[in-house]
């Protein structure tokens, strides 16, 4: 055959392999095939030896033209499939920026949170501070400094959590209140809440054993039970609405003399009677108290020249109340069901 007729039978030969080649380790082999040691382009030399210097001459300038063109085309084909190759990925990987997003989900504060919040609220636009303590306590902070003495039952280990003879986890957040008066070394008037965790023996279906409180002091000259009585009615009206009705009873508490409990109209029933308020028609909301002289001496305050009422709760009680929420237990499951009743846009739905 002669030679320009098998360098067009390759090349013929090469475009139809080319044609049928789709992964790169093909064109690997199709490479070879032809541009290998053995390969068909090299074959053209074999007989290269017994050729004279003309036709050598000619026939290497023809073969180098064919190797140069075998080379191009499979370059050629090289290029093909890497182009190939990018357009599936970006096709594969193809990321539609026109598609909604995902719905992010919102968390929403915990009715303790909320309470925490409305509380701080009302009191800080009245002036008071917001004041924290440490949870494990003295003893002297937490009863000695608040008048509750040596063999009261609030004292019992029973009902307390002793760490040592000294140490205890506190029972009641007025430690804090021991402590903001000890600590005002100018002794200027107070005006003080503090929102915090407590801790109880206590524990059975309706009780746990750490929860929630909520108390004040104002001490000040001149500081009367009618002070007492209109921070505390305008208090619960800010929380449960400006139709709730308060009353005051007598009751005992060994830091305030004297003592009141605070009773609110039953959110259930609005004051009718039901089985939630017993047919009361009533509720227990705060207790409260003008401070006791010993207390106010013990936080080196002249009972003589100042006087002071305090004021505590708990704050499942206040959440129960604001968010009529029947059985207290809600506020501890963490049933998300629950929970999520607390979103954002609930908010208007709460008992005001
Ligand atoms: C209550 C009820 C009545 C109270 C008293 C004090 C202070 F500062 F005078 F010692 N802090 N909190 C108090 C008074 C707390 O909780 C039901």
């Amino acid at each position: 055959m002669e030679t320009n007729e098998k360098i067009r039978n390759i090349k013929e030969e090469l475009d139809k392999e080319l044609e049928g080649v789709e992964k790169q380790q093909e064109l690997v082999e199709v490479k070879a095939k032809y541009l290998g040691k053995k390969g068909l382009v090299t074959e053209l030399t074999a007989n290269m030896k017994d050729l004279s210097i003309e036709e050598k001459k000619e026939l290497g300038q023809l073969v180098n033209l064919l190797k140069n063109e075998v080379t191009e085309m499979i370059n050629q084909k090289q290029q093909d499939l890497q182009n190939k190759e990018l357009e599936r990925r970006l096709k594969e990987e193809e990321i539609d920026i026109s598609l909604p997003s995902r719905k992010i989900k919102k968390g929403s504060r915990h009715p303790f949170q909320r309470i925490i919040e409305d509380v701080e609220d009302f009191f800080v636009s009245m002036g008071y501070d917001v004041v924290d303590g440490p949870e494990l306590e003295t003893d002297e902070n937490c009863f000695r400094r608040l008048n509750v003495p040596l063999g009261h039952p609030a004292r019992d280990s029973q009902d307390t959590f002793y760490i040592d003879d000294e140490y205890l986890l506190r029972t009641q957040t007025s430690s804090v209140q021991a402590r903001t008066m000890q600590a005002n070394t100018e002794k200027t008037p107070i005006r003080m809440i503090c929102p915090g965790k407590v801790y109880r023996r206590d524990d059975d279906a309706t009780h746990s054993h750490q929860f929630g409180q909520v108390e004040g002091l104002v001490v000040d000259k001149d500081i009367s039970l009618a002070d007492l009585k209109g921070t505390l009615e305008m208090f619960a009206k800010k929380m449960l609405g400006e139709n709730t009705k308060v009353r005051f009873r007598p009751s005992f508490f060994p830091f305030t003399e004297p003592s009141v409990e605070v009773d609110v109209t039953c959110f259930k029933c609005g004051g009718k009677g039901c089985p939630l308020c017993k047919q009361t028609g009533w509720i227990e909301l705060l207790g409260a108290g003008m401070v006791h002289p010993n207390v106010l001496r013990m936080g080196g305050y002249d009972p003589e020249k100042w006087t002071g009422f305090a004021f505590g709760t708990g704050l499942d009680r206040l959440a129960m109340f604001r968010y009529a929420i029947p059985d207290i237990r809600y506020l501890y499951t963490n049933d998300i069901r629950f929970l999520e009743q607390f979103s954002r846009k609930d908010e208007e739905n709460e008992v005001k």
